[in-house]
């Protein structure tokens, strides 16, 4: 692709499609869906868009190509490379630093460097691709360099940045070798987007403490007159087409034979989330496994289905966290099951759209704990897949989603005793106080879905930069 062409660019660690080699040798691009792809896809439709990412594999040099309708642009990484900027400083350093240290985060000065480097390499290819005063959207915590990198070459653009996971306070963002260089690598962009208000916070108190820039509410004022605005944008879903997909006959179909193959129980209680140390599987597990020890569920009427996606395998904490939960699990159901009864089945790879809706139609109680999460979308999943009004979310406080689904039954998952009553609570509610709360859920989430998320941050960037003649639109 020659250079300045694309009005709209958005760069994200990862292209929205995985490269599959056949058999014959022959390259295949498959679409991986996802909820930034469905947001994004009409804005770039609709604007000459371009996506610029990693394609997974450690191959060489790839030409950007068109899918889709959309251009997509591949940035080499390598093999050296997965392992330093994205297992090492992206998933060992920040991931568990910005998630509340619920894990060590290691600080390795190459992990260190290979950030900066492959952060430059996204920058130089957003550069060459942009056109005149186009617009870029950056894309989380991989690439927190991007914007000043990018700034620095294109002051002409308009540059958004959001981060997906949550913002930490200063006291344990603080830790990090780094922490400047971050901070002023966000600074490039116009608008930083989070999920959560109390993430934009957290940021604007860091730049004035650490940087010494003056601020004022949720902006940032530099030296050279530029301003920053630091806000909330909380990610949503693709509402309309969940609710479409939950309502056909297949669905529904499968949700029926899916209890049936369980055994017709009561109560399933359903836990969805990347295999991932923040997401509180251990801890939700182990209550479930205490509720039934001191009788008040029963394997006879009470099932927990807890499916989990294989998640950074070669980072050591997740094979930790594995080993962990297959340990827990069996002894679980080692102590408590009966033949044809187990407490717990534990499925661990990734299933179909279809099968995910399956699954959220036949729950009667979803059981989301992350101990921090930016948002969680399997929250606003079950809720719009519940277009009978009925089910019972159970969500922590600590995820993203708590801030708009205050009907949840809601808990601190660090608190075993608590865990074990809301639980209790959310499978012995009533239809009349479920339908309740499920109503209002529901109504939140399918009035703020994903392309609203999209159409009010890049309104919101539009304003912070107005000098701009260019407008992007969904
Ligand atoms: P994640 O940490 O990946 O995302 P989450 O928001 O829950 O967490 O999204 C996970 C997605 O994967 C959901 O759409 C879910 O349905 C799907 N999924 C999980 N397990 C699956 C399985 N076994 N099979 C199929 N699908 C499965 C990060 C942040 C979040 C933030 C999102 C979006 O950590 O806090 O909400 O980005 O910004």
């Amino acid at each position: 692709m020659s250079a300045h062409q694309a009005d709209f660019v958005v760069v994200a660690n990862r292209l929205p499609v995985d490269r599959v080699v056949n058999d014959d040798g022959s390259v295949d691009w498959r679409r991986s869906p996802g909820g930034l792809v469905t947001a994004i896809e009409p804005v770039m439709r609709a604007n000459d868009g371009a996506w610029i990412g990693w394609s997974g594999g450690t191959d060489t040099d790839v030409e950007p190509f068109v899918e889709d309708e959309m251009t997509l642009v591949p940035v080499p990484v390598s093999a050296q490379e997965v392992e330093e900027f994205y297992e090492g400083f992206s998933n060992a350093t920040l991931w568990p630093l910005y998630h509340d240290v619920v894990a060590k985060p290691a600080f390795h000065r190459e992990w260190w460097e290979s950030y900066v480097a492959v952060n430059r390499r996204f920058a130089d290819r957003a550069a060459e691709v942009a056109a005149e005063e186009a617009t870029v959207w950056v894309q989380d915590y991989q690439l927190q360099l991007v914007p000043a990198m990018l700034r620095e070459q294109r002051p002409d653009l308009r540059i958004g940045f959001f981060l997906h996971i949550p913002f930490p306070p200063a006291e344990l963002f603080q830790q990090l070798p780094w922490r400047r260089q971050l901070l002023e690598g966000l600074l490039g962009a116009d608008l930083v987007g989070f999920q959560r208000p109390n993430n934009a916070q957290n940021f604007v108190r860091l730049v004035r403490q650490r940087v010494g820039h003056k601020t004022h509410r949720d902006l940032v004022y530099l030296p050279d007159g530029r301003m920053v605005q630091a806000a909330a944008f909380p990610i949503s879903i693709d509402s309309a087409g969940l609710e479409e997909l939950a309502r056909t006959d297949a669905v529904e179909q499968r949700a029926k034979e899916i209890r049936e193959q369980l055994g017709n129980p009561r109560h399933v209680l359903l836990g969805v989330d990347r295999l991932d140390y923040t997401k509180g599987i251990y801890n939700r597990l182990r209550a479930f496994g205490e509720l039934i020890e001191e009788g008040e569920v029963s394997v006879e009427d009470a099932v927990f289905v807890q499916v989990a996606t294989p998640s950074r395998e070669r980072v050591e904490q997740y094979r930790i966290l594995r080993d962990d939960i297959d340990r827990l699990v069996g002894r679980i159901n080692g102590d408590l099951g009966r033949i044809g009864r187990p407490a717990i089945h534990y499925i661990h790879n990734s299933q179909p759209r279809e099968e995910m809706a399956a699954l959220f139609r036949a729950a009667d109680v979803c059981v989301v704990t992350p101990l921090a999460d930016g948002m969680n979308l399997v929250a606003k999943e079950y809720v719009v897949s519940r277009y009978d009004n009925d089910g019972a979310l159970v969500l922590s406080e600590f995820a993203g989603a708590a801030g708009e689904l205050r009907q949840a039954f809601l808990l601190n998952p660090y608190d075993m005793n608590g865990m074990k009553e809301v639980i209790l609570a959310a499978m012995r509610a009533e239809r009349s106080e479920r339908t309740k709360r499920m109503r209002a859920m529901r109504k939140t989430v399918k009035e703020n879905d994903v392309t609203r998320w999209a159409t009010k941050y890049l309104d919101a960037l539009s304003h912070v930069r107005p000098s701009h003649h260019k407008q992007v639109r969904p």
